[in-house]
């Protein structure tokens, strides 16, 4: 990592880059307001760099990969085999052999549980989560809980939104298989203690997931000074294509798992009696996979290391303080998770006012941001809220969108005034 101070970056040039974030919304009659985009914890908005290379792909070198004997072919599978190359470098990886594409960090979730977890995990054994993950780090478990026999069990959270971590450890037992964490919590903006997570989880034979879909573009992700042995990530929030994400696996244990999916390009052998499978990563990527948005992802890796993951991060840090700032002064607003390392990410609610109602309100004003539950209802139940509202920030973003956020939540009170 490197240990120097970040750079300022240059915001004005970045957004320059982005021309989706220089319109007016709701402009109709001239009455329209300059976008404030700051949902960018659900995606973020793409660089000229890599809507250009989807579409110089498709302009120029457009073939199916790994099948071809002619030029394009052998250009595509370049393209996306030089993508998957990215993606090791950008995470750590020790070889390319352990990312395998998929469609983001659902399928990647969704993959582990099925291939490793069908295989490895049985009847009593236990499978410990947080009480922070998304939906797509809930569900996927309970499946495998439900077709196995296994324990779902849950670490609790604080009232700040952070992981208890006495209870964290008190969970973990000989019994534990797989502890699956979110880095950084997409609800609350929480860090999760993920190094320490996963050596705890490692000291009683168990096997640690990390669910990187908010954190790959935030923080400085290396696999492998984690110990993780597996690592989710989806492209979209990345400044990447939709549709397009990585897994991360340890060799010496994708290598013991069955594949999840049959098809094309996954076997070395078929016969109507057996099928031999490829060897990794192919193995996991039955049929023909998603290009143009791996290329796109590795585009946007680029962007990131030019633009650099720890200037972003200061820069997001700088704002998420300000909007804190703001936040607390604000009456009747209330921040939901307030742990003590925070990235990116702003929750709250607002007295009298439905963060439904807030989100609708706010978009008349320019302001984007996300009003739900945010597809983690046990994070919304333990803080007794049925929603909250979202701000999440991105390299893009400046001190006027915040200020333009707490301008559009002043109309909001007034209005419910
Ligand atoms: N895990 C976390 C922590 C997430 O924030 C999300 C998406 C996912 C997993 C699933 O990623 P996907 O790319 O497969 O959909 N989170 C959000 C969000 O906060 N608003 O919209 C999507």
């Amino acid at each position: 990592m490197n240990e120097s101070r970040p750079a300022m970056l240059d915001v004005q040039a970045i957004r320059a880059e982005f021309p989706v974030l220089a319109q007016r919304v709701h402009d109709a009659g001239g009455q329209g307001r300059p976008l404030a985009y700051l949902d960018n914890a659900a995606t973020t908005q793409k660089p000229l760099a890599v809507v250009d290379a989807v579409r110089d792909f498709y302009l120029r070198d457009n073939a199916n990969v790994h099948r071809g004997v002619h030029a394009l072919s052998e250009r595509a599978t370049a393209a996306y085999e030089g993508a998957r190359e990215k993606v090791r470098a950008f995470i750590g990886a020790e070889s390319a052999r352990e990312i395998i594409f998929v469609r983001g960090t659902t399928e990647a979730i969704n993959l582990v549980a099925a291939a490793w977890g069908r295989a490895n995990v049985r009847e009593g054994d236990e499978i410990l989560i947080t009480g922070l993950e998304h939906h797509s780090n809930i569900v996927p478990w309970q499946m495998l809980r439900d077709a196995v026999g296994a324990k779902l069990v849950v670490a609790p959270i604080n009232r700040r939104g952070e992981v208890d971590m006495e209870a964290f450890e008190r969970l973990l037992s000989p019994r534990t298989k797989l502890v699956a964490i979110s880095h950084l919590s997409n609800a609350l903006g929480t860090i999760n203690p993920v190094e320490r997570m996963i050596s705890l989880a490692h000291e009683v034979g168990a096997l640690a997931l990390v669910d990187g879909a908010q954190a790959a573009a935030h923080l400085d992700v290396d696999v492998r000074r984690l110990d993780a042995d597996f690592y989710a990530m989806s492209a979209h929030k990345m400044y990447g294509p939709t549709g397009i994400g990585a897994l991360y696996g340890k060799r010496e244990i994708l290598e013991t798992m069955p594949p999840w999916q049959g098809g094309g390009d996954m076997i070395s052998m078929v016969t109507f009696d057996e099928t031999r499978y490829n060897e990794l990563p192919y193995r996991f990527e039955a049929g023909t996979p998603h290009i143009a948005g791996a290329i796109g992802f590795g585009h946007a890796l680029d962007w990131l290391e030019r633009v650099g993951v720890a200037n972003i991060a200061a820069h997001e840090t700088r704002l998420l303080d300000y909007a804190t700032e703001r936040a607390r002064a604000f009456p009747g607003l209330t921040i939901i998770g307030e742990a003590a390392h925070k990235a990116s990410i702003l929750s709250f609610t607002l007295e009298g006012v439905h963060p439904h109602d807030l989100g609708t309100i706010l978009d008349r004003e320019g302001v984007a941001i996300r009003a739900g539950h945010h597809c983690a209802m046990p994070v919304m139940d333990f803080f007794g809220v049925p929603a909250t509202a979202r701000a999440s920030f991105a390299a893009y973003n400046t001190r006027e969108e915040v200020d333009a956020l707490f301008a559009a939540l002043e109309k909001a009170r007034e209005l419910f005034a």
